[in-house]
């Protein structure tokens, strides 16, 4: 059996080896899941080499196949028309639109939590903003129709379960309606201007920006109208919710009092300069990174050297598009010698800040925005 491992033979907690994402840190090795650190994640438009990569199966064997035939099937019981489009037909029937959209593992962050949670101990590296092609979610929606009780939308994949059980599925989640046909929802086939990486979806994938990057469904198959919450396997238990009211570090929470997470909450990262680089006394250096806020906008970021004492205002940046990313940097001066901290803090357009220190703890350690710090020595 040709596995994910097999096709890329990594070190774990190393340096990779996964062809093409050289720098990365592997988490897992099967299900494949890679991290960037931060100071990788600099480009303003993440290139495929430092996307992290987020795997709950083993990803279809596409070397063969001619992705214009491949078939995207539209079904559920709130779909008026089931229909089955090829790759050739979605490109030729609707129109084309690139967008950069930030995506977010729902999970990046966990490794902070205390008592700790089970799952990929992601630092701050699961999450990227490439640039997408394809086509609107909404416009292939319209054609095969909507049902007045249409309220969810699933995704199905070509991806295969890690116990090899074809029988099974390993993740297929989705979106309410209004989410599935924002203007910036997409079923992509090409990245940064090249058709998708094998690890990211290849040929085809939806792009939901702003919620966590679980909805966006990598090597898509088939899109599932529903009258009803999606109830593919993730979507249910305790996968990619939170508790519904708040509960203390440690608690158990029963599954009907888990909810379903939509829009990521605030978060910046600093990617420059790369913790533990030394720097002169006296003299100013750039610091600068991005910053996002789900389905909002980000509205001002700060930076601190005194460990929150006092913030200094950056230079935001818009973004390019909607459910982009923003670039942020501000000069830093550190009077004295000896060890100092950046710290960065985005606030939303509806005025919440990042935490500076963990938020809610919840039983599967998702959702951390609580500020990134770099260390820095100062001679
Ligand atoms: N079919 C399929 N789609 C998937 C996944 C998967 O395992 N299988 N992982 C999801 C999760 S949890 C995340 S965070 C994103 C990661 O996208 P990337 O690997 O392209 O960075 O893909 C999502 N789409
Ligand atoms: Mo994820």
């Amino acid at each position: 059996m040709a596995t994910a491992a097999m096709l890329a033979p990594v070190v774990r907690g190393q340096a990779t080896s996964v062809p093409g994402k050289e720098g990365l840190r592997v988490l897992n090795e099967r299900p494949l899941n890679v991290e960037t650190p931060a100071h990788l994640l600099d480009d303003r438009v993440t290139p495929a080499a430092r996307m992290f990569v987020r795997n709950n199966g083993i990803p279809p064997d596409t070397r063969d196949i001619d992705p214009l035939d491949w078939t995207l099937e539209l079904a559920g019981e709130a779909c008026v028309r089931p229909t089955r489009l090829t790759l050739r037909e979605l490109k030729e029937r609707f129109e084309h639109r690139t967008l950069q959209l930030q995506l977010e593992c729902g999970g990046n962050g966990r490794s902070e939590f205390h008592p700790p949670a089970r799952g990929n101990q992601w630092t701050t590296g699961a999450v990227a903003c490439p640039a997408w092609t394809g086509v609107r979610l909404r416009d292939v929606l319209d054609y095969c129709g909507m049902t007045d009780d249409a309220i969810y939308i699933g995704y199905e994949s070509a991806d295969t379960h890690l116990s090899g059980d074809p029988t099974k599925q390993p993740i297929s989640r989705g979106a309410p309606v209004p989410k599935a046909v924002e203007d910036e929802s997409m079923i992509a086939w090409a990245m940064n201007g090249e058709p998708l990486p094998p690890l990211h979806g290849f040929p085809l994938r939806l792009v939901i920006g702003g919620w966590p990057g679980s909805v966006s469904g990598k090597w898509l198959s088939r899109i599932l109208v529903r009258d009803r919450v999606h109830d593919g396997p993730k979507m249910g238990g305790q996968s990619y919710r939170v508790p519904c009211d708040p509960v203390a570090p440690g608690a158990t929470v029963a599954d009907e009092d888990m909810c379903i997470i939509e829009s990521m909450p605030v978060k910046s990262l600093i990617t420059h300069p790369q913790s533990g680089v030394h720097r002169v006394r006296g003299e100013p250096f750039v610091v600068r990174g991005h910053a996002w806020a789900g389905d909002l906008r980000v509205a001002e970021v700060f930076t601190s050297v005194d460990y929150g004492a006092s913030w200094q205002k950056t230079v935001l940046e818009r973004p390019v598009n909607r459910l982009a990313w923003q670039h942020w940097s501000t000069s830093v001066t550190l009077p004295r010698p000896g060890y100092y901290e950046v710290w960065a803090r985005a606030i939303d357009e509806q005025g919440r800040s990042q935490p500076v220190v963990m938020p809610a703890w919840n039983p599967r350690g998702y959702l951390n925005n609580a500020c990134h710090r770099v260390a820095l020595a100062v001679t």
